[in-house]
């Protein structure tokens, strides 16, 4: 049996996470969060591929590389989330289990952020867990990559 591969993709600015607004995206960087979904992925057995762009055009062709390639998706989209029609159609042509993730619970925060195109496309969608939503998003979908076998 072959380890499931698990995409997880992170959107534009993420790379300034533990740089600025602490109190919204907490102290953590970037390579904070994928050292714990690292380690989160070795505790289930499932192999993780970590990434981060500032490019709407990037972004969308790693979902189409997900397409092929991954049993599953975690995404990001950051301020894609609630501008990219574009994104939300290229993971609409996935067949594999997506969940979105936010660090901040958008439903809080201004009321252009509590959209999400990428959300008609989601299977299941967390926010406002801080990291453990990562964490979460992993358990969620080895629960369901093994429900499926
Ligand atoms: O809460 C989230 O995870 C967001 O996806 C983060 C996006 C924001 O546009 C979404 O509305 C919600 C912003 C990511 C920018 O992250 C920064 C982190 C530190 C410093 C500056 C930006």
């Amino acid at each position: 049996m072959t380890t499931p591969l698990i995409f997880v993709l992170n959107g534009p600015n993420l790379n300034l996470l533990g740089t600025r607004e602490p109190e919204v995206y907490g102290t953590g960087t970037l390579d904070d969060l994928e050292t714990l979904c690292a380690e989160t992925a070795e505790g289930l057995g499932v192999a993780i591929d970590v990434r981060q762009s500032n490019l709407e055009g990037e972004l969308i062709s790693w979902v189409h590389e997900a397409r092929a390639r991954a049993a599953g998706l975690i995404i990001n989209p950051a301020g894609y989330s609630h501008t990219s029609v574009a994104l939300m159609d290229a993971i609409l042509a996935l067949d594999i289990p997506v969940i979105e993730v936010h660090l901040s619970n958008i439903h809080k925060r201004e009321s252009f952020r509590q959209h999400s195109y990428v959300s008609r496309a989601a299977d299941g969608v967390i926010c406002g867990l801080g990291f453990a939503g990562y964490r979460l998003a992993l358990i969620a979908l080895s629960d369901i990559l093994e429900e499926d076998q």
